[in-house]
């Protein structure tokens, strides 16, 4: 007969890689951040011009996650930030064992603060944790100010809010989204949560997210 301990979990393997990955980044003091969003709110943005506003405060490293091609990491690359390029081969999501193995092929010593841009999707990858200190959700203005009613569990689980895209919010241009009524259903969802109204583009609203990179750096577990 077999008999079932209850009261130990058993960790999935990814849950495994997880907490190798966390060990190992808060054994260095390293912040990891994992960004999720849909295809398209902003996130290769965000990052590029992060990093290079950044670029002598914060010494930044990718892993960049997508389905095929390596579009995003060139992006990155072409900033002189340390990156590698998973593709996940029609996964949507990325996995901490793939995580793992990037971590190695990233000067991760030489680094304060490693992003993940994970596979885009507002659902998938919420499920799947990296062993990252912390989630950063970004939602764009043209996608909706339904969304966190609609996909609660990323907003749920997330630092960061960045809602994106805010120059689209000018006058004469038509995007019906309603910034209060979105930072009222994520606190709803997650009473801490940090919420930046930015444009990656105009780089309005980027000195909020920048400062509290800054502070979160020296406490690389939040
Ligand atoms: N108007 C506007 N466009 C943006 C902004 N941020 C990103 N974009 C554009 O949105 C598109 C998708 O951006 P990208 O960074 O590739 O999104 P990702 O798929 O989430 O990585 C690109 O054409 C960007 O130039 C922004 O703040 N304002
Ligand atoms: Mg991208």
């Amino acid at each position: 007969m077999y008999k079932v301990d209850v009261g130990k979990k058993i960790l999935s393997a990814n849950e495994e890689y997880a907490l190798k990955n966390s060990q190992l980044l808060t054994e260095r003091k390293k912040l990891c951040l994992n960004m999720i969003s849909s295809p398209g709110s902003g996130k290769t943005t965000i990052l590029t011009r992060t990093i290079s506003e950044l670029k002598d405060k914060i010494k930044i490293g990718v892993i960049e996650g997508d389905i095929q091609t390596d579009i995003d990491a060139e992006k990155i690359r072409a900033t002189e930030a340390p990156v590698v390029q998973i593709n996940t081969n029609g996964a949507c999501h990325l996995s901490a064992a793939q995580i793992s193995s990037a971590l190695e092929n990233l000067p991760v010593d030489d680094l304060d603060l490693i992003f993940i841009e994970n596979v885009g999707n507002l659902v998938c990858p919420s499920a799947f944790e990296l062993g990252e200190a912390g989630k950063i959700v970004v939602l764009s203005v043209a996608e909706g100010d339904d969304k966190p009613a609609k996909y609660p569990a990323i907003f749920a689980k997330s630092k960061v809010l960045l809602i994106n895209k805010i120059d689209l919010l000018g006058a004469g241009v038509q995007v019906d989204f309603n910034i209060e009524r979105v930072k009222a259903d994520a606190r709803k969802l997650n009473k801490d949560i940090e919420i930046f109204p930015i444009s990656a583009k105009t780089g309005d609203g980027m000195t909020n997210w920048y400062d509290w990179l800054t502070k979160s750096v020296k406490n690389p577990r939040l």
